[in-house]
């Protein structure tokens, strides 16, 4: 009988694995150059707006009037990495004694890669809303802003500091702009010199919801001055918060159902 029980329950428990088994996806937007986006091929100064769609679900806008909402023909642009003739620098790091334009700090230059996503506007528009917007709506998502930091002289003259929100069904339709599900804030910026600081290194936020009702994400500078926005690594979905069965586990599962429904035969006869 209590064979027939463990039995059971294995069989359960591996009907449920297998309805509810998806295969992890590589599942963000690193900015770099991906075989897996058609059409996307990374060059500075590259608007942002619709290529991934396709393969993630999401596009790009900027809200440039402060209505919350993206405006025709305004679009986020890549950014190349480093120095080097014609830059229009994003952020600059403070690597030993030297000043670096676009660089990471030693150890992260690999997480940074070639490529990330800023907005220019964000130095002279306070009213400047980046926005992403999904195809369908997701439960959780994540991204990395980096160098978050103030001026050592003045932190308000430079002060970085960010709100990230999670935006609901309401504004999706564009009957409420502030129909906001969920917000996160960023640290505020710190001089380079700090020990505590974010100078060129990232900072990680992420929303994890119980409902899928997260369909679009508005990112805004809070702080008392303009500042320059670095986006990077951006997951538009996050897997499940319900972990995974490696395949080993399944494996193992399938063995001891077809062990305890064996036991059972035997037991019967
Ligand atoms: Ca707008
Ligand atoms: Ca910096
Ligand atoms: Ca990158």
């Amino acid at each position: 009988m209590k064979i027939r029980v463990v039995a059971t329950s294995m069989v359960v428990g591996l009907a449920w694995v297998m309805v509810n088994y998806k295969p992890v996806q590589a599942s963000t937007i690193t900015f770099e150059v991906d075989l897996d986006v058609p059409g996307y091929m990374p060059q500075d100064e590259l608007e942002i707006s619709d290529q991934f769609a396709s393969t993630f679900g999401v596009t790009f806008g900027l809200d440039t009037d402060g209505d919350g909402f993206t405006d025709p023909g305004a679009f986020p642009i890549l950014e190349q990495t480093g120095t080097y003739p014609g830059d229009q620098a994003t952020f600059v790091t403070l690597v030993g004694s030297d000043i670096k334009t676009d660089t990471a700090k030693p150890g992260f230059e690999e997480q940074l890669g070639q490529f990330f996503l800023k907005s220019l506007d964000f130095r002279n528009n306070k009213a400047l809303n980046l926005i992403i917007n999904y195809s369908d709506p997701v439960a959780g998502a994540s991204g990395e802003i980096w160098d978050i930091d103030g001026s050592p002289l003045n932190p308000h003259l430079h002060d970085e500091w960010w709100k990230i929100e999670a935006l609901g069904q309401d504004y999706a339709s564009g009957l409420d702009a502030n129909n906001v599900v969920d917000t996160i804030i960023s640290p505020r910026g710190i001089p380079p010199a700090n020990p505590n600081t974010l100078d060129g290194l990232p900072w990680l936020w992420s929303f994890d919801r119980d409902v899928a009702d997260i369909h679009a994400i508005r990112i805004s500078s809070i702080g008392q001055a303009p500042a320059g926005f670095a986006f990077n690594n951006f997951s538009p979905f996050l897997p499940a918060t319900t972990d995974i069965p490696e395949p080993s586990f399944v494996l193992g599962l399938l063995t001891l159902g077809i062990l305890g429904v064996n036991s059972r035969s035997k037991n019967q006869s």
